[in-house]
C-alpha cells in the first residue's frame, strides 16, 4: 500500500478512536440513551475491509458496529447524535447505538441478535446475483456467532448457491464474558468451520489494516468473480468491557497488556514510519481527526431531541420501504 493510502485509512481509524471515547465519555455524562458496544481496538478491521470494498457493495454488523457505520459512510456527528437520540442521528433517533444503518452507503444496518445478519447478508448477495450486478455482501460478526445456528445455515447455503458473500468474523476472544474457546470445539472458531461448507477460510492479524485490506480484496475478487463466498477470521480485541456495564475484570492482565501493545493505530503508525511518512505529517492527521470528533461532539450536544411527529415516520405503516430502493 502506497503511502497516501495508508495514512488517509490510519486517519479514519483515529476517528473511529477518537468517537468511540467520546460515546464512552458521554455515556458517564449521562448523555447516551441505551447501552452501547464500543469497537475501540477493531478499528483496522471495518477501515481495511472499507478499503478494499466499491461503494455499492453491501454491509451488515452488530450491535458492535460504529466502526462500520463511519468506515461505510456515516459521520462521526450522525453516530453521536443517534446515540444521544438526537433528530440528526443517522437513524432520526429511531436506532441507536445497536442499530447504525445508512442504507444510502451500503450499510445495511447493525444488528443485535447474535447471528441474524448472516442469513440476511446471503440474502443480499442472491439479490446482487438476480439482478445481475456484480455487487458483493459482506457480513461482519463476533466469535460468539459461530456457535449459533444462522452462522451454519448462511454459510452453507451461501456455499450451495456460490453467493456472492464473505463472512468477516471479528474474535475478540470473548463473547460477553466467556472465553470462546471455553466453549468451542475448534481452534479457530471460524476459519475452520470453513471446510465443513467447502469454502475457503482464512486467518489474518485484524489490528494491522493493510493485512486486512489485502484479504478482504482477494477474497472480495473472488466473489465477484462467481467463485462463491469465503469466511475470513480476523483477530482483534477490544479495549473496553462488552459492554457500558461490563468492567471486563475476567480477562487476565497479561493477556490486556500484549493485546494494548498490539494497537493497530500503532501498528499503522509503524507502517508509516516504514514508508518514510515524516513524524508531522502523522500528527497533523491525529490533530484533524481529533478536530472532526470533537465538532461532532459539540454538533450532537447542541442538536436538538426529534420532533414527537417524526414518531410514525420512517415505519412500513407509513410506506417506509421507499428507503430500500
Ligand atoms: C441470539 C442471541 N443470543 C444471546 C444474545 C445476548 N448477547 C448479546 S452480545 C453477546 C455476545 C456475543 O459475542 P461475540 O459474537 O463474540 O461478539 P462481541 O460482542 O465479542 O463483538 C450475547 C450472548 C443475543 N443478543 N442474541
Ligand atoms: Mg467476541
Amino acid at each position: 500500500m502506497e503511502a497516501p493510502e495508508l495514512l488517509a485509512l490510519y486517519e479514519q481509524m483515529v476517528v473511529v478512536r477518537r468517537t468511540e471515547k467520546a460515546a464512552h465519555d458521554l455515556f458517564l455524562q449521562g448523555l447516551v440513551k441505551g447501552t452501547t458496544h464500543l469497537a475501540a481496538g477493531h478499528e483496522a478491521i471495518a477501515v481495511g475491509a472499507s478499503a478494499a470494498l466499491r461503494p455499492d457493495d453491501y454491509v451488515f454488523a452488530t450491535y458492535r458496529g460504529h466502526h462500520h457505520a463511519m468506515a461505510r459512510g456515516a459521520t462521526p456527528e450522525e453516530c453521536l447524535a443517534e446515540l444521544m437520540s438526537r433528530a440528526t442521528g443517522l437513524c432520526g433517533a429511531k436506532g441507536g447505538s445497536m442499530h447504525l444503518t445508512k442504507a444510502a452507503t451500503g450499510m445495511l444496518g447493525s444488528y443485535a441478535i447474535v447471528g441474524a445478519h448472516l442469513p440476511m447478508a446471503a440474502g443480499a448477495a442472491w439479490s446482487a446475483r438476480l439482478r445481475g450486478t456484480d455487487q458483493i455482501a459482506v457480513a461482519f460478526f463476533g466469535d460468539g456467532a459461530t456457535n449459533i445456528g444462522a452462522f451454519h445455515e448462511a454459510l452453507n447455503l451461501a456455499a450451495v448457491w456460490k453467493l456472492p458473500v464473505l463472512f468477516v468474523c471479528e474474535n475478540n476472544l470473548y463473547m460477553e464474558y466467556t472465553p470462546i474457546a471455553d466453549v468451542t470445539a475448534v481452534a479457530r472458531p471460524a476459519a475452520d468451520r470453513a471446510p465443513a461448507y467447502n469454502i475457503p477460510g482464512e486467518s489474518v492479524d485484524g489490528n494491522d489494516v493493510v493485512a486486512v485490506r489485502d484479504a478482504v480484496a482477494a477474497l472480495a475478487r473472488r466473489a465477484r468473480a462467481g467463485d462463491g463466498p469465503a469466511l475470513l477470521e480476523a483477530a482483534t480485541y477490544r479495549h473496553f468491557g462488552h459492554s457500558r456495564s461490563d468492567p471486563a475484570t475476567y480477562r487476565p492482565a497479561e493477556e490486556v497488556e500484549r493485546w494494548l501493545k498490539h494497537d493497530p493505530l500503532d501498528i499503522a503508525r509503524g507502517r508509516l514510519t516504514e514508508l518514510g511518512v515524516p513524524e508531522d505529517a502523522v500528527t497533523a492527521a491525529d490533530e484533524r481527526a481529533l478536530d472532526v470528533v470533537q465538532k461532532a461532539v459539540e454538533a450532537a450536544r447542541n442538536a436538538p431531541a426529534p420532533d414527537p411527529d417524526a414518531a410514525l415516520t420512517d415505519v412500513w405503516a407509513d410506506g417506509g420501504g421507499a428507503w430500500r430502493t
